[in-house]
């Protein structure tokens, strides 16, 4: 049986995979690592264990691993892509300098680690269509840069140390559980909640403009199937390109405006967004994941439609 551990469980991506992970796992197997500005609520509190971790704090990691047995740690602490230009060297020290944190723990005790990249991690000299698990990966931004540098260090990790490090590329997520903070793809979620709310939609990407999405589901399937996949089949580690869809503002609005014909949407185009999405792919190529372990999304953007309005109606 593992033990696992969640760092930054409170978060967008942690809240669910930490829920998914004690179904699969057992409640008692999975720890709810958190930092005191996000304590855990609800059923995230009551259903496991929970314990202060903070990624900048090496010896808290170390405390947490000692005493719950850990054999696995999903490092999910980071800042998204909008915040992080605005705090370049908070976004390192969580990004990396946390990492490190992590990655040395899980040296001296035997832990394998899931971190995750990004297409933020490429830039604007990366092929934009079908963009290849391995190609130019130059981004501007700082959360790119820490994305990369993320990849490399945790490669680093397992060539030098064998520590067993995995990671994925994960595109925008879209959930209706916890909203995300501060990314360049969260508008891809914004507009399923202005959608069941009755409201106008104000897009701050422009029209044409494609980035890869990811219903939560899926994402969530995706860290669970990488950590499980048998390490002899992996020829890559840090980090796989996985996607399920790719489409642009017109395109999300289409598909609601199947189910909700008088949603209105204009625009109101952020310039910092829209330079981080005018540097990332337009689509990328997944082939390596799913040759490697078998990655195959199941919703696309009509189903993921169907589902987010009618989740959110219930939830709102
Ligand atoms: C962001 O927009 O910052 C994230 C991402 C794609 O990494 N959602």
């Amino acid at each position: 049986m593992k033990n696992i551990l969640v760092i930054g469980a409170t978060g967008q991506i942690g809240s669910e995979l930490t829920m998914r992970l004690r179904s699969i796992y057992g409640n008692e197997h999975v720890v709810c690592g958190y930092i005191p500005s996000a304590k855990p609520q609800g059923e995230l509190r009551e259903s496991g264990p929970y314990e202060i971790c903070d990624v900048t704090n090496g010896e808290q990691i170390a405390a947490v691993v000692l005493k719950y047995n850990i054999d696995t740690i999903y490092n999910l602490a980071a800042l998204l892509s909008v915040v992080a230009e605005g705090r370049p060297q908070l976004a390192w020290k969580i990004g990396i300098d946390g990492l490190w944190n992590v990655l040395e723990v899980a040296r001296e005790h035997g832990c394998a680690v899931f971190t995750p990249s990004s297409i933020g991690s490429f830039g604007p000299e990366t092929p934009a269509d079908h963009t290849p698990q391995d190609t130019i990966q130059r981004p501007r931004t700082i959360y790119g840069v820490s994305k990369v540098t993320t990849e490399l260090l945790s490669d680093y990790y397992h060539n030098k140390y064998g520590v067993d490090t995995r990671s994925v590329r994960f595109p925008g997520l879209i959930s209706y559980v916890t909203p995300p903070g501060g990314g360049t793809t969260d508008y891809a979620c914004d507009i399923y909640y202005s959608a069941v709310r009755g409201e106008k939609f104000v897009c701050p990407i422009g029209k044409g403009t494609y980035m890869d999405m990811m219903y939560m589901p899926d994402a969530l399937n995706a860290c669970v199937q990488l950590m499980e996949a048998d390490p002899a089949r992996l020829i890559h580690r840090n980090s796989f390109n996985i996607a399920a869809m790719s489409f642009d503002p017109e395109g999300v609005l289409a598909a609601i405006r199947k189910y909700k014909p008088e949603f209105e949407m204009e625009y109101q185009v952020d310039p910092l967004k829209q330079a981080n999405a005018d540097s990332w792919p337009n689509s990328i190529d997944d082939i390596c994941a799913r040759q490697e372990w078998d990655w195959k999304p199941t919703f696309d953007l009509d189903s993921m439609t169907v589902d987010m309005l009618e989740k959110l109606s219930q939830r709102l």
